[in-house]
């Protein structure tokens, strides 16, 4: 379904006189508000194509209904959800769940929404139907060359696909690890992840990037070969300039100062861009900013920060995507939620006085230094946002928006009540 504009531009109107002096309120305090204002209103959220369907844990799902059932109605949800953010402008295919049968018309459908299609995810974490060799072992470390030979193609398959989109990226997340001590001898599986790695960068087009996605356990439990950003950092660094560390915030152990690995990645030019979500106890993909924005605003903090010390474009520099599952509410909902968490956070990050903080961190004056970007976190720079999202064509309040205008109901009789979306 559409977003009808008249309709949109109603709605909003009922909510502007109120924005209007809370805009006011916050700007008057803001060193130059219209550049901020101009940085809110580029940068965009990229929505992963498993997200649009509800999630389930291994104890079971539970549909909300209306989910998108093709590729093309997938593209769809994400054109509703830009047209109420004006923030989430790209959709990152997850292969094979969402191969495009018609590439020249699943790229012109994106176009007709305003999307673009941003990294390709390949899969080898499950075995497919009628695929020879099975991942129950791992795919790129495993001791069979028969089996890696089976995973290097699927990657190199994945990005043909993203070719015909015009993606840029193939993001690689693998699932290779070991459940009991002894079951693997750690330099092997590193060596053949590596090796295998390197085939798929020399398949990569000239002006392609690889993503090397870590995380620390799940589905294996006692070793992941990819497992924290050093293990990536090794395989980027060794595979060349085509290849970077994509951090998913869920992919920490509890305690991990992400915002420290973030910087020192940005620094040695080897951070890809990141999966947002949230957790409070492991790889729990709840919603960006619903358990510890505090720690979301450290992060882009350094991302600014280290962005700006680089001479970074924050909306292209690297790659912004959320990777989260939905198990209790409303998937656009959720994704709307979390797009609007992720320019909190930005704009936070934004209005930090930088030179105070830098002066405070030479003197060693802690207190200040605190109080400084305790001050910029606690300011609430909502208006701000939802300023860069009214002047772009947006919602004034996605989520507000979405629900007056009935969208869930308009996908479940369209589609039925009884859809169930390929992914997670
Ligand atoms: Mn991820």
């Amino acid at each position: 379904m559409q977003i009808e504009q008249d309709k949109l531009q109603e709605i909003n109107h009922t909510g502007i006189e109120k924005h209007r002096r809370q805009f006011e309120h916050v700007a008057a305090d803001i060193n130059d508000v219209e550049a901020v204002l101009q940085k809110l209103s580029v940068f965009n959220i990229a929505i992963p194509s498993w997200a649009l369907g509800t999630g389930g844990t291994r104890f079971g799902r539970f549909s909300g209904g209306g989910e998108p059932r093709s590729l093309e109605e997938k593209i769809e949800d994400v054109g509703v959800i830009h047209a109420l953010n004006r923030s989430s402008n790209a959709i990152s295919l997850h292969i094979p769940w969402d191969i495009p049968e018609n590439a020249a018309s699943v790229k012109e459908l994106a176009a007709q929404h305003g999307l673009h299609f941003d990294a390709v995810n390949s899969n080898t974490f499950q075995d497919q139907k009628g695929q020879q060799h099975s991942y129950k072992f791992g795919s790129l470390h495993h001791t069979d060359k028969a089996v890696r030979q089976q995973a290097v193609q699927h990657n190199i398959e994945v990005i043909k696909y993203g070719v015909q989109l015009n993606s840029k990226a193939l993001s690689v997340w693998l699932s290779d690890g070991s459940n009991f001590p002894g079951q693997l001898n750690f330099r092997n599986a590193f060596q053949n992840t590596l090796e295998s790695l390197q085939e798929i960068y020399e398949a990569l087009p000239a002006d392609w990037k690889v993503w090397v996605e870590y995380k620390p356990y799940e589905p294996n439990f006692y070793s992941t070969t990819i497992g924290d950003w050093g293990q990536s950092y090794l395989l980027a660094s060794k595979l060349g300039p085509k290849a970077a560390t994509l951090v998913d915030l869920g992919h920490h152990l509890q305690g991990t100062n992400i915002e420290q690995i973030v910087s020192l990645l940005l620094m040695e030019n080897k951070l890809a861009g990141f999966h947002f979500n949230d957790s409070k106890y492991g790889d729990d993909d709840l919603t960006v900013g619903s358990i510890n924005p505090y720690q979301l605003f450290l992060i882009f903090n350094e991302l600014v920060e280290g962005m700006d010390a680089r001479g970074m474009d924050h909306a292209t520099g690297l790659g912004w995507m959320i990777d989260a599952s939905h198990n209790v509410k409303d998937p656009v909902e959720d994704l709307l939620q979390s797009v609007q968490a992720i320019k909190i956070a930005y704009a936070q990050a934004l209005i930090i006085d930088k030179d105070a903080l830098t002066a405070a961190q030479k003197n060693n004056d802690v207190v200040l230094a605190q109080e400084i970007l305790q001050q910029a976190y606690r300011t609430d720079v909502r208006p701000l946002v939802a300023e860069a999202g009214l002047r772009n064509g947006g919602a004034l309040n996605p989520v507000a928006a979405y629900r007056k205008l009935k969208v869930r109901e308009h996908l479940i009789k369209e589609r039925g009540l009884n859809t169930v979306a390929t992914g997670l």
